[in-house]
């Protein structure tokens, strides 16, 4: 009995190496292949390919250091895929099974390199740049046609949100990548590691939150193309496939895509085997079928982006390769940054932060003028000469001890992050900027109303200047 067990045991592993032997499972970037390339891997190889899709590296990475994905190749951006290396996610690339890696470009290679030292365990797929995605006709209607679309104030300025909001805006679902667009447009390191420096970014996303319809990674190629929406911050080779799908559609839409004049990040995908991964010699023969110049050449003129491979390069279409919004000049190339893994608690205030502004938590309404504004408005301040920051509120009880609002409410605030500030059911913000401190405090008056207090000497009085921006629509969950 027990030796019969223990037959039957050997049996089952032998028919589950068996299958794992005949099968190979991908789990790339949705919309990021030519699905004929697929069935022609099969046809060349003899294997079953399993091809799964993601949009996040988040959700990747998740599945990666909990080990057990059962995939065999998948496909991190290189900020991750360093992260992962160093916690044993992968394995070393068997180089001797890769014949095709004569085919890989060395100046690629050597940026990869920076999280992959050697690229030792990943080839890069394609690499591309996070910008804007116009719809070019209501851009120019709402903003007028001498705006500049390729500006980061497009999506960054409320003024200009507030009315793109009528045509409709999507933001990446990418707080690693969305975060270092900020503070590049606040002229800080893209590249920051400091929770003081990242925190910055919180008041600007926060101005725009309520007109952002959307955060999501790969909806927006279909409603750009379709009209569904004028804006998305998106990657560069999917906002040139919806150029195409509305072209194809004949529906009038135009679509363009620029990386931010102020500057875009450059990022990097690298194909890599799990270090768990079932068939790893399925997975080097994919990854050899991948780096055949014929192949990849026919992967980025189907998806737009540009890749590793320079023997596929005269191989690529005119369309491709001459444009530099694919293969940037040095001129877009010197304006284009990367980024490194973020330190833990570096990650964590990042995700803390990126949970906030998604949930849009103070900006559900907004109103038109006036110090008095209801719950969950936002509010933007000025010292009477420009700008200073912007501020949000969230109210909903009355405080009843008033005498000195602003003492009783130290009392019961607990501190969230620097400048912000919680109860049990409100978050508030202090916003600094150009040390000009401004502090907000709930009317005892009015249960449904917020003040400003501005606390720099020089204007040190209660009621300082604070109005609403607006009138804006409800926020998008
Ligand atoms: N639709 C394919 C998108 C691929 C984008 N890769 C994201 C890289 C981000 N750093």
């Amino acid at each position: 009995m027990t030796f019969h067990a223990k037959k039957m045991t050997v049996v089952v592993a032998l028919s589950a190496t068996t299958a794992f032997a005949n099968e190979v499972r991908v789990y790339n970037w949705s919309d990021y292949i030519d699905e004929r390339l697929l069935s022609k891997f099969e046809e060349e190889t003899g294997l079953d390919l399993i091809y799964d899709v993601f949009d996040s590296n988040e959700v990747l990475e998740t599945k990666m250091l909990a080990g057990g994905s059962g995939y065999d190749v998948v496909v991190p951006s290189g900020t991750f895929l360093q992260r992962q290396i160093q916690a044993g996610a992968f394995q070393p690339l068997d180089k001797s099974k890769l014949p095709n890696l004569e085919n890989m470009w060395d100046i690629i290679e050597s940026r990869t390199a920076q999280y992959d030292p050697d690229n030792a365990y990943s080839i890069n797929y394609m690499w591309g740049s996070t910008g804007i995605g116009v719809n070019v006709g209501k851009v120019s209607e709402l903003l007028g046609e001498d705006v500049d679309r390729s500006s980061m104030d497009l999506v960054l300025k409320p003024a200009n949100m507030e009315k793109l909001a009528e045509c409709g805006v999507h933001f990446l679902d990418a707080p690693v990548e969305i975060i270092p667009m900020v503070l590049q447009y606040l002229g800080e390191d893209p590249d920051s590691h400091d929770v003081d420096v990242i925190a910055k970014t919180e008041a600007v996303l926060m101005g725009v939150r309520p007109y952002i319809q959307k955060f999501h990674s790969s909806e927006y190629i279909n409603a750009l193309a379709n009209g569904d929406i004028c804006v998305a911050v998106g990657w560069s080779g999917d906002i040139l496939q919806a150029r195409d799908r509305a072209a194809e559609a004949e529906n009038g839409v135009e679509i363009e895509y620029h990386a931010f004049a102020e500057g875009s990040l450059m990022w990097f995908d690298q194909m890599a085997i799990p270090e768990d991964a079932p068939n790893p010699d399925g997975a080097h023969v994919f990854l050899n079928f991948i780096m055949d110049a014929q192949n990849m050449a026919d992967a980025s003129n189907y998806v737009y982006y540009a890749n590793g491979n320079l023997a596929s390069q005269p191989l690529l279409a005119e369309d491709v390769i001459g444009d530099t919004a694919i293969y940037p000049d040095e001129a877009t190339l010197e304006n284009l940054y990367t980024t490194t893994p973020y330190p833990a608690n570096t990650q964590r205030a990042v995700t803390r932060l990126w949970t906030r502004v998604k949930s849009g938590t103070w900006a559900a309404v907004v109103q038109e003028s006036g110090r008095h504004v209801r719950p969950q408005s936002v509010l933007r301040f000025t010292n009477g000469r420009s700008h200073v920051g912007t501020c949000f509120c969230a109210l909903g009880r009355p405080q009843r001890n008033a005498a000195d609002p602003i003492q009783k409410r130290h009392q019961t605030l607990r501190r969230v992050q620097r400048n912000w500030w919680s109860d049990s059911q409100h978050i508030f913000a202090w916003v600094f900027r150009a040390s000009r401190p401004l502090r907000l405090w709930q009317d005892h008056v009015n249960a449904h109303a917020c003040r400003v207090w501005n606390t720099d000497p020089r204007h040190n009085r209660a009621g300082g200047r604070g109005y609403c921006i607006g009138p804006g629509k409800p926020a998008a969950r």
